[in-house]
């Protein structure tokens, strides 16, 4: 497999995915800035900071700032998603299966008190109050792209610590070869889950190298407060290479396992999903091309222009390395 980086992984926007008003209002100072050599990544940090101001939460939410991650492939010159948009397409079966049924129905999801339980093959499991999980480790924004399985996509600055910190902490025992991510099924707080659409609780894995992976995302928040209940709180994955439903919401129990786990949509329609389910243009879904997308937010509706999807949704660089030799039409 070809592991070249053109860029870092960064994306070559279009002149019209930047266009934040502030880079235009800055442009002397940037002119300056850039003439001084303090380029790269920190002028992507620097522009998706001022995309980000345009689209900051409402501040409802409890505040849950983030230092920016310098995590190569945590920043993004991209157009962040409109905090909205990020907020009301959703896809959490448990609340219903419309884009627009999460942002309805989540109000109920109890989020407090909330433990997470580490168990399985670990030395040391336990389980950690939703505070002290926070806790454990530094926040840091990850500007992530989120490319979902049906064909649209969004960009969001998520806010956590890589799983790998948690994994250190717990100590794996050498037996451990996936980790499982189990989320909530409470029926009187969730009212789809008993529906038949899937195999309640909805369950994820990943095998360990990619648990271990520093972009693998713990978290904990999104545009720099908590995560609203429809997008997954109190806390959830972000794998931002693997199709949108590898990245479980509302987790309550983290399990190290010998065998590869048995996961929600592999379950449902396990010649639709596999395992890996990474982002991959050249793989299509049987029913549908995954050769491009919609960025939602873009405008136009049925008729907006879509942007080809790249492979690994455009994390190459960064974790192509991990499936080196595997055959990705075989494990997808
Ligand atoms: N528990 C749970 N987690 C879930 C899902 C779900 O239905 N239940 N949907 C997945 C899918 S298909 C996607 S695309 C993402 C959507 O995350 P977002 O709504 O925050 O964009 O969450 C994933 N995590
Ligand atoms: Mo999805």
């Amino acid at each position: 497999m070809l592991i070249q980086s053109r860029d870092n992984g960064f994306i070559h926007p279009r002149s019209s995915e930047i266009t934040p008003r502030g880079v235009y209002e800055g442009r002397r100072d940037m002119l300056k800035w850039l003439a001084s050599g303090a380029a790269g990544a920190a002028m992507a940090s620097w522009a998706a900071r001022d995309a980000l101001a345009q689209v900051a939460a409402p501040g409802k939410l409890a505040p849950l700032p983030g230092v920016k991650s310098t995590v190569p492939g945590a920043q993004t010159m991209e157009k962040v998603s409109d905090y909205k948009d990020a907020t009301s397409y959703n896809n959490y079966y448990e609340f219903g299966t419309d884009k627009g049924d999460p942002v309805k129905n989540a109000g109920t999801l109890k989020t407090k008190p909330w433990t997470v339980e580490v168990e399985g093959l670990v030395k040391k499991p336990g389980k950690y109050g939703i505070e002290d999980l926070i806790k454990l480790s530094a926040q840091e924004e990850r500007i992530y792209r989120l490319r979902c399985v049906e064909g649209w996509s969004m960009v969001i600055p998520w806010v956590g610590y890589s799983l790998a910190e948690l994994i250190k902490k717990v100590e794996p025992q050498g037996n451990a070869k996936y980790v499982e991510f189990v989320t909530l099924a409470d029926p009187k707080t969730m009212p789809f889950v008993g529906s038949r659409v899937l195999d309640w609780p909805y369950a994820e894995g990943l095998r360990m190298d990619e648990a271990m992976h520093p972009l693998t995302l713990l978290t904990f928040g999104m545009y720099g407060e908590v995560l609203p209940n429809q997008n997954g709180a109190p806390v959830r994955i972000v794998v931002p290479w693997k199709y949108g439903f590898k990245s479980g919401k509302s987790i309550v129990k983290i399990r190290f396992v010998e065998k590869e786990p048995g996961t929600a949509w592999n379950k449902a329609a396990a010649q639709e999903y596999g395992f890996y389910s990474n982002v991959n243009p050249n793989v299509d879904h049987p029913r549908w091309s995954q050769a491009t997308e919609r960025r939602i937010g873009d405008g136009g509706g049925l008729f907006a222009k879509r942007t080809k999807t790249q492979m690994f949704n455009g994390y190459e660089a960064q974790v192509g390395q991990l499936y080196a030799g595997m055959d990705l039409k075989k494990f997808y």
